[in-house]
């Protein structure tokens, strides 16, 4: 099914439900190589969620800030490659959403344990905001908080579960948003966890 949710966005759900064998292996591939860690804000707090990248460039941050990176800091190494799985799934659920010509460079891996939860933020770190951003959820399902252009922008809620996609592009492209605290759960899949796959293109 395909919901507007605003201008530029719009939700598929259960879009990644049929591939989610094939993203859980590349998956397992990408974090024996690029383990998630907790990443520290440049103020100095540390994140509750964990994090890692696949792809030409990551998004890092620490106390210097935030930006995009082809190097892991932890490993030294260039971050694993983008799965040709992930990329067309990616590619895929953007023209379904009107963004035909979607070439991500960059798929950060968020990870939510219970209580892990994502304040609310514009993704401004990208060169490039006519590209929309393409986000899958896998495993428990999450409180998503959907703003607007303002940061006092009352958020809708939205939830976003196991397999679904949300494209976000045109105006909602720089809208707040943020993931509210993950209640606790068992996931057939995926266990004790949420994971997001955010393809970008950063550069
Ligand atoms: C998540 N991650 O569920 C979300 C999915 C992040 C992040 O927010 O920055 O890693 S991406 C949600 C998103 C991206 C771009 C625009 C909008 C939402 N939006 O307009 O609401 O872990
Ligand atoms: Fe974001």
């Amino acid at each position: 099914s395909r919901e507007a949710m605003a201008e530029g966005a719009v939700l598929l759900r259960g879009y990644a439900k049929p591939f989610e064998n094939e993203v859980v292996a590349a998956l397992r591939e990408i974090i024996a190589r690029a383990p998630f860690r907790r990443m520290f804000t440049p103020g100095g707090h540390q994140m509750s969620v964990a994090m890692t990248n696949c792809g030409t460039a990551g998004w890092v941050t620490d106390r210097s800030g935030y930006r995009y990176d082809g190097i892991d800091p932890d490993s030294g190494q260039p971050w694993p490659e983008m799965p040709s799985t992930f990329r067309a799934i990616a590619e895929q659920a953007a023209a379904e959403a009107g963004f035909a010509g979607f070439t991500p460079d960059a798929c950060l891996i968020n990870r939510y344990v219970p209580g892990a939860r994502m304040s609310l933020h514009q993704d401004q770190d990208e060169q490039d905001f006519a590209a929309p951003i393409v986000s899958v959820s896998l495993g428990l399902s999450a409180i998503f908080l959907f703003g607007g252009p303002k940061r006092a922008d009352k958020p809708k809620r939205y939830r976003l579960e196991h397999g679904d996609i949300v494209v976000w592009g045109g105006p909602s492209r720089l809208f707040f948003h943020g993931v509210a605290p993950l209640a606790d759960g068992e996931h057939a899949l995926m266990g004790r966890q949420r994971i997001n796959l955010t393809f970008r293109k950063a550069r």
